[in-house]
């Protein structure tokens, strides 16, 4: 605030540093906006006369229990066929592999099958993308399809792996045309320490990485003494899974038995917002967990955690059922790109100095991911550094060039600064864009800058 003493002239004071770092956190927080890939929101066309029903209006399906059962049934028999287990580089990896690719190629998927070199043995990666979607919003969901060689591997993971394929099945089944692209991974050698999802990662150009919206992880979901954990990692995911449970009336805990075990972390460690489900391992389930999820106090979620007794027996087929619909849950939801949330932040804390009684100056900021047009109450958040605000007009100028008036100069309006919140009815306007704050000093002798600005949608 300026006292204002005729002819005494007030330089602007970089307090806006402290400023500047306070808004910096709150990027942080609404990061998803500020670091969006670009989008085209480019709907694939369908030849089948269905009327155009947005993918939010299709509900996620239930997934039949009985079908995640049957690949466990198949995996059960190959293990048993192949001396007992499916771990990497042995017979029962490969025969794994093929199973899941044979129903996925049936299925319409486009199949990839990834080759490495872990511990002198051949691994495979297996990759399938459902054809359509935005090619720069790609939604991965993945599992481990390796076991230890003590065992079937049936929990770990057969669990997550035919929760994984029959979750694409049904995208199949559906014939869903959702706003992103699906890909679906089963990872080789993931005991060997997470060696395919590595090498996944690591052989995917930067251009395909940033193209990789979220990961999804499922290892362990079907743990005989059952509890109910989230990732903690990307918000929107982890708020899905949380959802869906929610939706059941069953509380969840954050996953903490070992993060950056399984299969997330690469992506993680690149950058790529991922979640995902676990049920247990080697932990001992507490009262209070066994209270609210039930089962049994003092015993291990699973108690034949890497050993040869993770057998079709050691599967609580509730906790199994319920993990393959938060999957199937999480993929519709997350894919459909009309779950886009309101309340979206988008800011620039790019400085723009404005000129004394001079022509307009602009900032710019880009709004991407969203879908429509702009909210009819658009939010903006103006703060301009200035030592005279009334010499200041202020407009808001859509994509397509149309502006907004938000202030109006004001020659006795002697206070310091704009900082303010106008409400803009936006609705007319497309919401992916350039957008511009456009900021003219219109009296002479006061000087200041944009300090930042931002759009809440
Ligand atoms: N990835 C499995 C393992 O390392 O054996 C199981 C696991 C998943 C353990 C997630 C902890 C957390
Ligand atoms: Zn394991
Ligand atoms: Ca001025």
């Amino acid at each position: 605030m300026k006292i204002t003493v005729p002819g005494v002239r007030h330089i602007p004071t970089r307090t806006a540093a402290v400023a500047a770092l306070a808004l910096a956190g709150l990027l942080a927080a609404a990061a998803p906006a500020a670091t969006a890939a670009p989008v085209t929101s480019q709907r694939p066309v369908r030849s089948a006369p269905a009327p155009a029903l947005e993918a939010s209006a299709l509900a996620a399906p239930d997934i039949p229990l009985a079908n995640v059962k049957a690949h466990l049934t198949q995996l059960s028999s190959i293990a048993a066929a192949n001396g007992g287990n499916r771990a990497h580089g042995r017979a029962g990896y490969l025969a794994s592999v093929n199973y899941v690719k044979g129903k996925l190629d049936a299925a319409g998927f486009t199949t990839t099958v990834q080759q490495f070199t872990s511990s002198g043995a051949t691994g495979y990666n297996l990759i399938a993308d459902w054809p359509g979607g935005d090619p720069n919003q790609v939604l991965m969901s993945g599992a481990h399809l390796d076991s230890v060689t003590s065992g079937a591997g049936m929990n770990d993971n057969g669990s997550g792996s035919s929760a994984v394929l029959e979750t694409a099945l049904a995208v199949s089944r559906a014939q869903l045309q959702p706003t992103k692209h699906l890909r679906f991974a089963w990872w080789g050698a993931e005991e060997l320490g997470l060696i395919g999802s590595k090498y996944y990662v690591n052989n995917l150009p930067s251009a395909e990485r940033s193209k990789v919206s979220g990961y999804l992880n499922f290892d362990m979901i079907g743990s005989p003494n059952a509890g109910y954990f989230v990732y903690d990692d990307d918000p929107t995911i982890e708020q899905t899974f949380k959802d869906y449970y929610a939706g059941l009336g069953i509380s969840t805990e954050i996953e903490t038995e070992g993060d950056g075990r399984s299969d997330h972390a690469p992506f993680k460690n690149v950058g790529i917002p991922v979640g995902g489900l676990f049920s247990g391992a080697d932990y001992i389930k507490t009262a209070a967990q066994a209270q609210k999820w039930g089962g049994t106090s003092g015993q291990a979620f699973d108690r034949c955690y890497h050993s040869s007794c993770d057998s079709l027996t050691n599967i609580n087929d509730t906790a199994l059922d319920r993990n393959s619909d938060a999957v199937a849950y999480a993929v519709w939801t997350l894919s459909a790109g009309s779950t886009i949330p309101s309340g979206e932040v988008f800011e620039t804390l790019t400085d723009v100095s404005i000129p004394d009684n001079g022509a307009a100056v602009t900032s710019s900021l880009t709004v991407s991911g969203r879908t429509g047009n702009a909210p009819t109450a658009l939010k903006v958040g103006v703060d301009i550094k200035h030592t005279w605000r009334g010499d200041l007009v202020v407009d808001l100028v859509a994509p397509d060039g149309t502006a907004y008036r938000l202030k109006n100069s004001s020659s006795g309006d002697s206070a310091d600064n704009v900082i303010a919140t106008y409400t803009v009815n936006a609705s007319s306007e497309v919401a992916n864009g350039a957008w511009k704050l456009r900021v003219q000093d219109v009296g002479a002798q006061d000087t200041g800058y944009i300090d930042s600005w931002r759009l809440t949608f």
